[in-house]
């Protein structure tokens, strides 16, 4: 039921990517196909390194939720000790807690555990009930002291867009409308109070007093990718206009201002009419630039776009990666030289799921390729062994940690990274059969029900069989999280007289973990003698009187109503074309004349 909602809601917007991800989609599975071939196997998760990082990420998750929790004033700390045992910073962060949000939602995703969709949902009503102006005005507030005092200095357009990102997923999961109401309303809020109407994109931040705009700088991450990253999400859900138009005027605002041709990369900030105030380059920065320009392409499909994707994905992974040593820079200059080569929690936690998430959209090996490198370094030099979690910042080779305290936002980065991983997964889970009992001959329809619970539109074969049989295949395309009932129309010309076991079989997808799901069986049909409607092996006045009881729709109607055993032919209609059925195969004597 919520699978189909949620495909109709996004089904208008969505259509027309689907078509275009699906043609990325079987190309890659043709690549994959052939690498698998080859056994480069090296480049794909096993499982036994996914079930690593959902262990990784569940510890992760559990000790946020136990040492990182205030009991008293709601939300999450922004800083304990290394150890967890203390707190340090007693703040809140309203990044930190949707970074901490998005890590459960994360998590739920991949477990299904309630429990940590509960956790998510209680930081939403938190940042709700604490930090959200109820005059409608001011939108929210960045939490400040322990208990929620705000701090009026600055609002980003980030945080705000960072809620509406986890209001709506709290929304998908649970259908509660008062978390797309809170998200809707944020949006509304941005659109309104954010947007530059001389020069088009979207400003960084806002006073909390005045309700003015404090800083009229348009930056990568805070404001233009923020902004389309969850304008988009929305415009899934609305198809509102205005949205998608902000989004491509942020994702045009990024390339013709901030991409620097000489150095091939896109630079972090510009001021309100496109002169560049922040020239350097910050992996989590540049990143979130590419992620707003993502979710415009993954809707709109604009192919001037993907390229202006790949531009900087390519300078991501060729320049701000360490060749060295591994793990990704701080911060680099405009020419591309290091500037801070010491590597951080958050750029190192936020890049696996970053790539994950590229991976979703292009399909493209290389970007699984380059996620899951960045995830094993990061598990391999930025995860804490002995106490568990992320140390804040290392040396440039890993094996000095500088800063070691455990601190929000880098933890729900480091949940998101060990939680996110996408699946393939397909099962059958229902056949529904017109009828039992056929008379040979005639037609019998069989209802597959086929799921997609993986993160890919998946085109493979369903094959339906009856005992060992194989009566049909068909091929079909499903979404992710969407289900689809196909009918196979068995004709039973020339099946012997007997039971036969119904099953369906959808074949595996490529890197598909569990395919013992794909098999369904679903009932039992009994060919018999036309006119033998109540399959006793013999057509006489019994299958007469029972089609009379079944008439259908009459007049007279039968007491007994419809029942489509009793419709030999399938027309939909018990009436006298069964009875001349019944006397043409009429077991006798007399004998019928096509008694067998
Ligand atoms: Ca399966
Ligand atoms: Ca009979
Ligand atoms: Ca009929």
């Amino acid at each position: 039921m919520k699978n189909q909602r949620s495909i109709e809601r996004n089904g208008l917007c969505s259509r027309l990517v689907t078509i275009v991800i699906t043609s990325l989609f079987l190309l890659s599975l043709i690549l994959e196909a052939h690498i698998g071939n080859v056994k480069i196997g090296g480049y794909f998760f096993s499982l036994e390194e996914d079930e690593i990082y959902t262990v990784y990420a569940e510890e992760t998750a559990q000790l946020v939720y136990n040492y990182m929790r205030d009991t008293t004033y709601g939300g999450y700390f922004q800083e304990v000790s290394e150890d967890w045992t203390v707190v340090t910073n007693t703040r809140k962060g309203f990044l930190g807690n949707t970074f901490i949000a998005r890590g459960f939602l994360q998590l739920y995703e991949r477990t299904k555990n309630v429990t940590y969709l509960a956790w998510a949902e209680n930081i939403v009503s938190t940042l709700w009930k604490k930090c959200w102006d109820q005059t409608g005005q001011l939108g929210f507030f960045d939490g400040y002291f322990q208990n929620w005092t705000r701090n009026t200095n600055s609002q980003t357009l980030q945080e705000q867009a960072e809620f509406v990102h986890i209001a709506l997923d709290v929304y998908n999961y649970t259908s509660n409308s008062t978390y797309y109401r809170w998200a809707d309303q944020t949006m509304h809020f941005i659109m309104d109070y954010y947007h530059d109407h001389t020069n088009g994109a979207m400003y960084r931040t806002r006073n909390g007093v005045t309700g003015t705009i404090s800083n009229t700088n348009k930056q990568t991450e805070v404001s233009l990718g923020a902004f389309a990253w969850a304008a988009m999400k929305w415009y899934a859900y609305t198809c509102n206009q205005t949205a998608l138009t902000y989004s491509q005027e942020c994702v045009n605002w990024i390339r013709n201002h901030l991409w620097n041709a000489t150095s091939s990369g896109y630079m972090t900030e510009t001021n309100s009419v496109g002169l560049v105030t922040n020239k350097y380059y910050y992996p989590n920065v540049e990143m979130w630039g590419l992620v707003g320009m993502l979710e415009y392409y993954r809707h709109t499909s604009n192919s001037t776009v993907a390229s202006w994707i790949r531009d900087g994905l390519n300078h991501i992974n060729n320049t701000m990666w360490d060749r060295t040593y591994g793990g990704w820079y701080r911060k680099l200059n405009p020419d591309n030289s290091t500037l801070q080569d010491t590597k951080t929690g958050w750029d190192n936690a936020e890049q696996p799921w970053f790539w994950h998430y590229v991976y979703g959209v292009t399909n493209n090996i290389s970007d699984k390729n380059t996620a899951i490198r960045s995830l094993n370094w990061t598990r391999d030099h930025v995860w804490d062994s002995a106490h568990k979690g992320f140390w804040l910042e290392l040396t440039r080779d890993g094996t000095t940690v500088i800063f070691n305290t455990k601190n929000d936002w880098v933890h729900g980065g480091t949940v998101v990274a060990f939680a996110y991983r996408r699946i393939h997964e397909i099962s059958i889970n229902n056949i529904s059969l017109s009828k039992t009992i056929a008379g040979q001959g005639y037609n019998v329809h069989i209802n597959v029900t086929v799921t997609n619970d993986g993160d890919f539109t998946e085109t493979f074969n369903v094959a339906s069989y009856a005992n060992t049989t194989l009566l049909q295949e068909q091929e079909i395309m499903i979404p992710s999280k969407a289900s689809l009932t196909i009918t196979f129309v068995w004709n039973t010309t020339g099946c012997a007289y007997g039971n036969y076991t119904i099953s369906a079989h959808a074949y595996p997808v490529p890197y598909e973990a569990d395919t013992g799901n794909n098999t369904y069986t679903g009932g039992i049909i009994r060919v018999v003698t036309p006119g033998d409607v109540n399959a006793d092996r013999i057509v006489n006045i019994l299958d007469a009187g029972a089609i009379s009881a079944h008439w259908h729709p009459g007049p007279p109607h039968g007491p007994l109503d419809y029942d489509p055993n009793f419709d030999t032919n399938c027309d939909g209609k018990i009436n006298i074309l069964e009875t001349s059925i019944v006397s043409a195969y009429w077991t006798g004597p007399p004998k019928g004349p096509l008694d067998p």
